[in-house]
């Protein structure tokens, strides 16, 4: 019988347009059996929270840090696993009250696994793991872990696996703080963006098969930066395209000087800041940029400047938004890396994994 032919980026476009079935599969088996309430009633009281992550899990971390400082109001911060490592001393922890929280899809960075013996027996912290393998080292060296293996992906980037444990976590704010009715508005979010999500591909499929463009840029600000820094690694990793990503209103800061025609600046609009961002994006648009705007409703001055606008109308709190907007990098990703002839499923240079050498980046060798 003929072999199946896998066509380029196959593996990976079905991952990104199945991810909102995962998401509701991931909320029935994550709370079936009372795994998250366990986790809840243990880390509840903690008044300091730290996101830990590396590539995409690391820009995962800082949309969850957003989430539990909006929804939870304790400090909740952001950090790549090698700072912790490298620069202990400008992460300074409460030992009596900080959680921190180390995000793997694959349990087995070896940064992430330092970062843990570290947090666990330097810091005596008791760490919280989240990630979608099994039996892998960073189970065994935190306290207590989440696993979502249903949300892991065959192919090397990170698309489902990132907004399933992104919504998990969020899940967890909701339980932690008290408030059901953000916990029932992410639970909606599947059935209410999956039809979305299935039209905006050939809308964005569209878009890149017409365009032709030397520079991409991702502008976020609040909880949509660390949506836009993992819309700009997916570009970099799936198509082998140039990326930069900014706070939006950091733009007009200089790095503005670079737009053209041929930069495709992508806006993730708040609702929160959407006057001051739509202010830059009429600015960015007569400077001559192409724009692709998303939002969750335009007013006539982003429609006016959006070369393509994308209204996910999401009868949604902000927050329990942030997953949808991840399409911004893995659509025009994959899609972008398809027409340029590449392979998104297997990115040059890539791994799933990065595992280092026995001796880079212990904390000991940092010194503190
Ligand atoms: C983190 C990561 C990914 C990246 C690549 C290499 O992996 O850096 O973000 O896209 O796949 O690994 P993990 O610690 O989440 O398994």
């Amino acid at each position: 019988m003929a072999e199946q032919v896998k066509n380029p980026g196959q593996y990976t476009l079905e991952e990104i347009l199945s991810q909102t079935h995962c998401w509701t599969e991931c909320f029935q088996k994550v709370e079936h059996g009372g795994q998250l309430a366990a986790i809840c009633e243990r880390f509840s009281g903690s008044s300091e929270w730290l996101f830990v992550g590396c590539g995409s899990s690391y820009y995962l971390a800082q949309a969850a840090a957003a989430t539990f400082a909006a929804v939870t109001k304790v400090e909740a911060r952001a950090i790549p696993a090698s700072e912790l490592l490298l620069f202990p001393e400008l992460v300074p922890t409460d030992s009596k009250n900080c959680v921190p929280v180390l995000i793997s899809r694959s349990g087995k960075t070896s940064e992430m696994i330092r970062a843990a013996e570290y947090l666990e027996k330097s810091r005596n912290l008791r760490t919280l793991a989240i990630t979608c393998a099994t039996n892998q080292p960073l189970e065994l060296a935190a306290s207590a872990t989440i696993r979502l293996p249903w949300a892991d992906e065959k192919s090397t980037v990170m698309t489902r696996s990132f907004t399933s444990m992104l919504l998990v976590l969020q899940t967890l704010a909701a339980d932690l703080a008290n408030k059901p009715a953000f916990d029932k508005a992410l639970h909606k979010l599947p059935t209410l963006f999956g039809p979305i999500l299935g039209e905006l591909h050939p809308r964005i499929r569209e878009f890149v098969t017409s365009h032709d463009f030397a520079d991409y840029v991702y502008l976020g600000q609040g909880p949509f930066y660390g949506l836009a820094c993992e819309s700009m690694l997916k570009l970099k990793e799936m198509s082998c395209s140039y990326a930069q990503v900014f706070h939006t209103l950091e733009f007009r800061h200089g790095p503005k000087a670079i737009v053209s025609p041929s930069v495709l600046v992508t806006f993730l609009l708040s609702e929160a800041g959407y006057e001051a961002e739509v202010d830059v994006l009429e600015e960015i648009k007569d400077l001559g940029a192409t724009t692709l705007v998303i939002a969750n409703a335009a007013d006539q001055r982003a429609q006016v400047a959006a070369d393509l606008l994308v209204e996910l109308r999401l009868d949604l709190p902000e927050y329990a938004r942030l997953a949808a907007y991840a399409f911004a990098g893995q659509l025009l990703g994959v899609t972008t890396g398809i027409k340029k002839g590449l392979d998104p499923d297997q990115p040059r240079h890539l791994s799933r994994v990065v595992m280092l050498e026995e001796e880079a980046g212990k904390p000991e060798h940092a010194s503190f």
